[in-house]
């Protein structure tokens, strides 16, 4: 681990091993870009249109047009907001697209795996069942899913069917509730081109509505609808990190976010023609692994090992055990191509979304989806003959996965008695503090894993049930935290013995990213379940993202606030050089929804005032004290305020700021239209 450990790039052994000869990684690029322009950091660079680029500090306090820097971080936040909502809503798209598809028989190799998940959904958006043939009902439900990303008037479908009267009756008080996803995309693009909103206030409000779309359509749509054309996930043993990959077969590794060509990949890998081929070049068999989110798609549905989270990419690379690496989309580093260049490594791009030059591309069609699958696993095995030095680390560990709301209830209540209400009474009787959800990515600001593990075994031991998706999960899941037998080691006495009567891992994965909806429906039933408050902004729980890095977890961050979630996000949003922004996200938008930011760096002080919120929930909900603590004391209530930058500080640092972009030496390049 880092703290017993001189590498602070990464708490993994199994990086740390690659990174002693790895070379041209992103860390070393990190590295070479040095400290970063603070106004961009800060959220006070606007490039918005052609007069600028304007810096606002305390001397130049408006941009040439005028706004101010609360206008431009508001403005490029929610830009941000909408680039991680398209992000989602086109994964989603592709889903629903490929549920059509497969219905009408134009898709190769896809079947309706789960009929019971359709029909359960169809049911719930009041789609007939009754007579119909499964291909009708998923026509019927796929064109309708289809109509929530460019529905033009009413709302999109999910929060008035899934979430509490209450929280729904909120959203429409404040006109949170997208009236269709792209349309909420589109009038974030109008509303921050020059010249339209500037009034910091309405643009975030806009952020919160535009981000509904993401996790109460594009990202439940894409869990949704995949478990019906892919199947409903189940509880399933696995193995994570780098020593997945295997000296003696063929390695594919599949990398980005869409289950479609991956779950085709997962089949032709276990092809007898393929398996024979690759016996023929001398390999004992294919493994297909993963990297980021399409690595937890096929871990949750498959139980195929898991390669790395996001900056193992090209740690994976650099073992020089990877045949091919198949990209689709979402946090591919475009210098996997030139990484690869050092090793035997294909890299095949397959989306006509995402192409990187250098890359081979063979390009992915739901019409030829087996086909194409088979010619990737065909070049893989062809390449397979070329490797070079293979250095693959041994660490490897057991996981379990496979957590859906549906298989929760199950585990929870019992075969015949499925609900959320031992959970509710977990929680009311104090043996159970609440629930935190950690999710997203992994950064080179922060050391690889460590605040994400760190977080987890601070919330566990403090009794609160911690449950996670994306890169998140595989940091956690290489320390064993995803293994029922972590509760005997790290969880508090009350979470270890619901962990032992249920048979449940203290830390539950979710799946990927988009199954970060999978989450928002478990916090409506517990609602519904009762005796936790009436809408999702009563519930003791938080969520957190502590190694965030992309806009898709920005949009993630926002609409869990939205939904009346507290939300530690770090490192923090581009946006402290606006006192008013950071207030705003920070205190005022509590009153709006409920839920609102806290911009913690540290993981463990981060996991503290998660624990401090939930309290606070408990005691308005007037539960019982913890069972094996004392009650809080009364001052242990009070949340510490969030600091914010005093005026002076802040005039300091753009001081600062402004002489070495003035004086020189420059490590940052073209920040103020000048090239360094
Ligand atoms: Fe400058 Fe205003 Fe143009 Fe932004 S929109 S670059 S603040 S003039
Ligand atoms: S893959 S979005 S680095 S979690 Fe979903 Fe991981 Fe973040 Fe990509």
């Amino acid at each position: 681990m880092a703290e017993n450990n001189k590498d602070t790039r990464s708490s993994d052994p199994a990086a740390q091993a690659v990174l002693k000869h790895a070379t041209g990684t992103a860390y070393d690029r990190h590295e070479q870009h040095g400290k970063r322009c603070p106004f961009g950091e800060q959220g006070v660079c606007c490039r918005i249109c052609e007069m600028g680029p304007c810096r606002l500090s305390e001397k130049k306090p408006r941009g040439v047009c005028g706004a101010d820097a609360a206008t431009v971080a508001a403005r490029h936040l929610i830009r941000q907001v909408a680039a991680g909502t398209a992000a989602h809503a086109d994964h989603g798209h592709d889903i629903v697209k490929t549920l059509l598809m497969t219905a009408k028989g134009e898709a190769q190799g896809y079947s309706l795996k789960s009929p019971a998940r359709l029909h359960e959904v169809a049911e719930e958006w009041g789609i007939s069942t009754d007579g119909r043939s499964d291909e009708e009902i998923a026509i019927e439900l796929a064109e309708a899913g289809l109509s929530q990303f460019n529905q033009l008037e009413g709302e999109i479908r999910y929060p008035g069917l899934r979430a509490p009267e209450a929280t729904v009756a909120n959203w429409r008080k404040h006109g949170l509730i997208p009236v269709g996803v792209e349309h909420e995309i589109v009038e974030t693009l109008h509303r921050t081109h020059e010249g339209v909103d500037a009034d910091y206030i309405n643009l975030l409000m806009h952020g919160l509505r535009t981000s509904m779309g993401d996790g109460w359509a594009g990202a439940m749509l894409a869990t949704d609808f995949g478990d019906i054309l892919f199947g409903t996930p189940e509880p399933v043993r696995s193995e994570v990190n780098l020593g997945v990959l295997k000296t003696d077969e063929v390695n594919i590794v599949v990398h980005g976010h869409e289950p479609t060509l991956s779950e085709m990949v997962v089949a032709a890998s276990r092809d007898p023609e393929m398996i024979d081929l690759a016996k023929e070049k001398g390999a004992k068999g294919i493994l297909v692994g993963g990297i980021c989110c399409t690595a937890n798609e096929i871990l949750m549905r498959q139980g195929a090992p898991v390669v790395g989270n996001f900056l193992h990419q090209e740690l994976a690379i650099a073992t020089g055990a990877v045949d091919v690496m198949l990209v689709d989309v979402q946090c591919i580093l475009p210098a996997v191509v030139e990484h690869a260049g050092r090793f035997h490594t294909k890299v095949i791009t397959t989306s006509k979304k995402a192409r990187i030059p250098g890359a081979e591309h063979i390009q992915f069609s739901e019409e030829k989806a087996y086909d194409v699958a088979k010619e990737i696993v065909k070049t893989a095995i062809d390449n397979f003959t070329n490797r070079g030095h293979v250095d693959i680390p041994k660490q490897k560990t057991d996981l379990v996965a496979g957590f859906t709301v549906r298989n929760t209830f199950t585990h929870l209540g019992g075969r015949y008695r499925s609900s959320f209400r031992p959970l509710n009474d977990g929680i009311i009787t104090g043996r159970l503090r609440g629930v935190v959800a950690v999710i997203g990515c992994n950064t080179v600001k922060k050391t690889q894993d460590e605040s994400h593990v760190k977080m987890v075994r601070e919330l566990i031991a403090n009794d609160v049930l911690v449950v996670m998706t994306g890169c998140a999960a595989t940091a956690c899941a290489k320390v064993e935290l995803l293994q029922p037998e972590a509760a005997v080691k790290w969880a508090g006495k009350g979470l270890q013995e619901i962990c032992e009567t249920v048979g449940i891992p203290p830390v539950l994965h979710f799946g990927s990213c988009v199954d970060n909806s999978r989450i928002l429906v478990a916090l409506c039933e517990m609602t519904k379940e009762g005796g936790l408050g009436e809408a999702l902004s009563d519930l003791p729980v938080a969520g957190a993202a502590p190694e965030q890095m992309c806009e898709k977890a920005i949009a993630i961050g926002f609409y869990c606030v939205a939904s009346g979630a507290y939300v530690n996000f770090s490192p923090a949003m581009r946006v402290l050089g606006s006192p008013k922004v950071t207030k705003f996200l920070t205190e005022d938008v509590e009153e709006i929804t409920g839920g609102k930011f806290t911009f913690e760096p540290d993981p463990v002080e981060a996991a503290h005032k998660m624990i401090r919120h939930i309290d606070k929930k408990r005691l308005a909900l007037k539960l019982r004290p913890m069972m094996y603590e004392q009650p809080l004391a009364p001052e242990a209530e009070e949340e510490k305020e969030v600091r914010h930058a005093s005026e002076e500080e802040l005039a300091a640092v753009r001081a600062a700021a402004e002489k070495e972009a003035e004086d020189g030496p420059r490590t940052v390049r073209h920040c103020a239209g000048k090239p360094s």
